[in-house]
């Protein structure tokens, strides 16, 4: 029987060691999909670096490496390896798909973007001896096989499985990757198909899901049917979306109501020109602290994604961000310096201007700044962002956010939980590492 070994790399730490757990909270659904479209005459293991070693002397044919942000240096320092010990070696994932000429010099084949309409072939063209060097074919409907969970399943994950809703996003912020794979295009799973995916992974023991899509509020009325239907599951969920559903309270209620704990907002900036600058407009950070509060009202917690860096920030409005934290109450802020991209919009600008500080692509880790910033210099922006994490995860702010809250009692054990994993990240900044693969 032929065997297929699929890789999610783990990123390098500031060392250069692999940054390893010994629990992965959150793990993707790319391996577990890729497995149930390998046709069944063959084997197939999924190795997650972040919590297991890399079986180097493996018997499989076929090591095929995922590439999720920076952890694409990892994937190909293991592309290498293999490729040494005579392996047919496959890369695909976000930045094998954004960097595929570079990521071809590393590995047999390369898949870009998405992988339902080419991995059966690319696998016939293996059996054939007759691999190409590039497979792509975007899709136009989103319709995917039940997963193999049962190839995660047996490692030490967190309680969440994930399940997809759509892929892509109709917004075009410049720095964002999603934007380069799908331009705009809103791809969504029939509700049965999601739901048969839900409801097997309640077989499964798992009471609790991450619904992966780039922004759930991209169709309202598919979000409202959505939810209908989970809610009869009785289920927990977090997903990801635009800060608008903060303005929809009839959605919220909706949405709350089906089992959504928490969802992830990507803020960006508290600064309206820089937010302008990545081609954010339609967001207003006026607006944030009672979208926030309508959210939170509706008992959905409220994590954030913001950058710092674009043109329109100061060192003194990197200051008050951590301010607005505190005042929001965000449970689980997380911050990245803004990063050029090679692929996206964002990069190519910044080359246009001659603002690449450092070109070493690999080196990107999204903790260090790369580009010249407007209002203040790449080491200024770096000491910013380190003084930004210190703050908004220093006692005082962590204790604000998570423990000195309305209702503490009545939510006490999610409160605390909050706590504990601002801990932890407290834990990862101090010894710098970015809070982000949990
Ligand atoms: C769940 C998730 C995580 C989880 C689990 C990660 C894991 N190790 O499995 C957690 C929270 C841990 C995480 C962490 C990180 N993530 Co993440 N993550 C996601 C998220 C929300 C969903 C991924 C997913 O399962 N999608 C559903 C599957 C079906 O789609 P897919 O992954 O795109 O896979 C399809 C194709 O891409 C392809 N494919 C994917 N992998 C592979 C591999 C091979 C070999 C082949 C052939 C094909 C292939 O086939 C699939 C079917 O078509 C995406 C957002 C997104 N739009 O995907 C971000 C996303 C992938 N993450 C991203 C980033 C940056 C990170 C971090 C680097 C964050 C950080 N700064 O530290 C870390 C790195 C973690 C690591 N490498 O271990 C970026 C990647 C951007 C880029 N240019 O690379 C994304 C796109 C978010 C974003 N909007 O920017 N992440
Ligand atoms: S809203 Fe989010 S997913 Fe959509 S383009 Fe902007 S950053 Fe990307």
């Amino acid at each position: 029987m032929k065997k297929l070994l699929l890789i999610q790399s783990t990123p390098y730490d500031s060392d250069k060691r692999p940054i390893k757990k010994k629990k992965l909270y959150f793990v993707g659904l790319g391996l577990p999909l890729l497995a149930s479209l390998t046709p069944k005459s063959w084997e197939v293991e999924i190795i997650l670096e972040t919590i297991e070693d890399i079986p180097f002397d493996t018997d499989a044919d076929i090591i095929a490496i995922g590439s999720m942000g920076h952890a694409i240096i990892r994937s190909i320092d293991i592309a290498m390896e293999f490729k040494r010990r005579g392996k047919t070696v496959i890369l695909g994932g976000y930045m094998a798909s954004m960097m595929a000429l570079e990521a071809k010099m590393y590995c047999d084949s390369v898949v870009i973007g998405d992988a339902e309409n080419v991995w059966g072939n690319l696998i016939e063209d293996y059996e054939e001896g007759n691999l190409k060097d590039f497979y792509k074919e975007q899709i136009n409907n989103l319709s995917t096989p039940l997963p193999r969970f049962d190839l995660i399943t047996n490692k030490n994950i967190g309680d969440f499985l994930p399940v997809q809703g759509g892929r892509g996003c109709p917004n075009s912020c410049s720095f964002c990757s999603v934007y380069c794979l799908y331009k705009n295009k809103y791809l969504k799973r029939d509700i049965s198909e999601v739901l048969r995916d839900i409801r097997h992974i309640k077989e499964l023991g798992f009471n609790k899901f991450l619904l992966l899509d780039d922004n759930i509020v991209s169709d309202r009325e598919y979000l409202i049917d959505l939810c209908k239907e989970i809610k009869k599951l009785d289920m927990q969920w977090l997903s990801q979306c635009s800060i608008s559903i903060g303005k929809d309270l009839e959605l919220l209620n909706i949405v709350a109501d089906s089992g959504c704990i928490a969802l992830s907002f990507g803020l960006e900036s508290i600064s309206k020109e820089s937010l302008n600058d990545m081609d954010k407009s339609w967001a207003d950070p006026s607006k944030y602290p009672e979208l926030i509060e309508n959210i939170q009202n509706s008992g959905i917690d409220v994590s954030t994604e913001m950058v710092v860096g674009a043109d329109g920030d100061t060192l003194e409005s990197i200051k008050n961000t951590a301010k607005f934290i505190k005042e929001n109450k965000i449970v689980v802020p997380r911050f990245y310096i803004l990063t050029p991209i090679p692929g996206t919009k964002y990069f190519s600008q910044m080359k246009e201007q001659n603002r690449i500080f450092n070109e070493d692509i690999y080196s990107y880790n999204g903790s260090e700044a790369v580009h010249i910033p407007k209002n203040m210099s790449p080491k200024q922006l770096t000491k910013a962002y380190w003084d930004l994490y210190e703050e908004v995860f220093s006692f005082k702010s962590i204790f604000k956010r998570t423990i000195f809250r309305k209702g503490i009692f009545k939510r006490l054990d999610k409160y605390l939980f909050y706590f504990m994993v601002n801990l932890y990240y407290r834990y990862q900044i101090k010894r710098r590492i970015t809070p982000n693969i949990i």
